[in-house]
């Protein structure tokens, strides 16, 4: 992307004269996020996105589900006379058409404020982790008197038969011939022994044993922001949230931040599940969730934090099978060995 380009998007939302440079932000899988600095700071100032509408393919709904949660979670914060709250939840700038997002032919680009001396981290200690745990309960807190609708802007996305499904439908295809690799079979087979297991939340939801709340559904470490004594910050990468079992959350959080090695590591020796930040997380998300959280809810968090890895490793391999289309990838085996990494850390949770 030339960096003119980028320049002209950012002057939808910001005084262009103003800028000095936009440069790559962050690891996201499907978004490709920038910072924009501002001349005579040495801190960025705005966070440029494009958002990936092959993903997120009602961007209209998706930004209005953004405004109705970051408005109410700024409600809630003043109401409980919160001091730095344009630190603690994401603001969106309006562009020059009035909306907070603008299309230039067929991307979509918008702009947040960047929040200032803030750090991500993808491992964590337990003490940051029995913190975020108390803020993604938080989160969900804040979130369960919302009286707005928040539209299910991905349907069915961790719902893990529907992935299973699609795992299915990619095998029948076989778009780029790699069903005849063993390894591949093996997969296939191992992920289908799981499988009724795995389903048990859906089970009990169509029971109607087990409720959906709004949840975040993208709870990886990285997406939780920091200050530089280790207090959670914000929460930040929105677009997922939707109504889904509170099991999305506390799954997600501890699919990236337990693995002692990294989400696609090559080497399975590294990874290994952490059983510190998943008590850690277990008690500061226990304490944040505790004006709502159901006895059937508390009880099946060791099979959330199974279900997570297993989900992950059948959407990795299921766009492996597809050859490529959902994920962006460094190397050609990335989202196999992604397979792998996601495998090894399901076994792991399971111990
Ligand atoms: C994607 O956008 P990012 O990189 O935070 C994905 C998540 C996966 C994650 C795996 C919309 O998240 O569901 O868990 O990659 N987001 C979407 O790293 O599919
Ligand atoms: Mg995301």
């Amino acid at each position: 992307m030339s960096n003119q380009r980028l320049f002209c998007i950012a002057a939808h939302f910001v005084d262009a004269a103003n800028i000095s440079d936009i440069l790559p932000l962050g690891k996201g899988l499907i978004n490709d996020t920038y910072k924009i600095m501002v001349k005579g700071e040495t801190q960025p100032r705005y966070v440029l996105q494009h958002i990936n509408n092959k993903v997120f393919t009602d961007v209209e709904m998706l930004q209005h589900n953004i405004e109705i949660v970051t408005n109410h979670i700024r409600k809630k914060y003043e109401e409980r006379g919160v001091h730095d709250i344009s630190r603690r939840v994401l603001h969106f700038l309006k562009a020059d058409t009035g909306k907070t997002y603008v299309k230039e032919g067929e991307e979509y680009w918008r702009v947040m404020d960047f929040i200032a001396d803030s750090y991500t981290y993808d491992a964590v200690t337990p003490a940051y982790a029995y913190d975020a745990g108390r803020s993604f309960g938080d989160f969900e807190a804040l979130l369960a008197d919302l009286t707005e609708p928040i539209g299910e802007i991905i349907p069915d996305f961790h719902n893990i038969e529907f992935r299973l499904r699609q795992l299915d439908e990619a095998i029948a295809t076989d778009a780029v011939g790699r069903m005849k690799d063993p390894e591949v079979q093996g997969f296939v087979k191992r992920i289908k022994e799981h499988a009724e297991d795995m389903c048990l939340g859906e089970r009990l939801y169509r029971e109607g044993k087990l409720p959906k709340r709004i949840c975040h559904c993208d709870t990886k470490v990285n997406n939780m922001l920091f200050d530089k004594d280790g207090n959670v910050l914000c929460i930040i990468d929105l677009d997922t949230v939707m109504p889904s079992f509170v099991f999305s959350d506390f799954g997600d959080f501890l699919r990236s931040a337990a693995n002692t090695g990294a989400e696609d590591d090559p080497d399975l020796d590294h990874i290994h599940f952490n059983k510190e930040i998943y008590d850690a997380f277990l008690k500061g998300y226990l304490e944040g969730t505790q004006s709502f959280l159901l006895p059937i809810e508390r009880e099946l968090l060791p099979y959330a934090a199974q279900l997570f890895p297993y989900m992950q490793a059948v959407r990795f391999f299921t766009d492996y099978i597809n050859g490529d289309t959902y994920y962006k990838i460094q190397y050609p085996e990335h989202n196999l060995v992604r397979t792998r990494a996601q495998w090894k850390l399901f076994e792991e949770s399971g111990k």
